[in-house]
């Protein structure tokens, strides 16, 4: 009984450990600007898959954290960007061109 006792634990344990690895990981994916709409502090990104969002790639509209973001980028950039889960929202938290 004791054997399967720290069998659980440690499987619980490993299990938290991937959690924390993947919340920690700030991993960057692949875009491309369709639509800069600084207006509505808005971005229309062809992106790749975001495996934090469990997303596959596809073209949509995000909202950025931060209004600046806009004006470091136009349609046609190439960008690598980090996409996250805000109050129920996808927002870009990071996004830099790629030259
Ligand atoms: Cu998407």
């Amino acid at each position: 009984m004791l054997g399967f006792r720290n069998a659980l634990l440690a499987g619980v344990v490993a299990l938290a450990g991937l959690a924390h690895a993947q919340s920690v990981t700030d991993e960057l994916s692949n875009g491309e600007v369709r639509k800069v709409d600084k207006e509505n502090a808005r971005i229309t990104l062809k992106h790749g898959p975001l495996n934090n969002l469990d997303m596959p790639g596809m073209t949509m509209v995000f909202k950025v954290g931060d209004d600046a973001m806009l004006d470091a980028v136009q349609a046609g950039d190439k960008v690598r960007f980090r996409a996250e889960m805000v109050d129920g929202k996808i927002v870009v938290t990071k996004m830099e061109a790629v030259r």
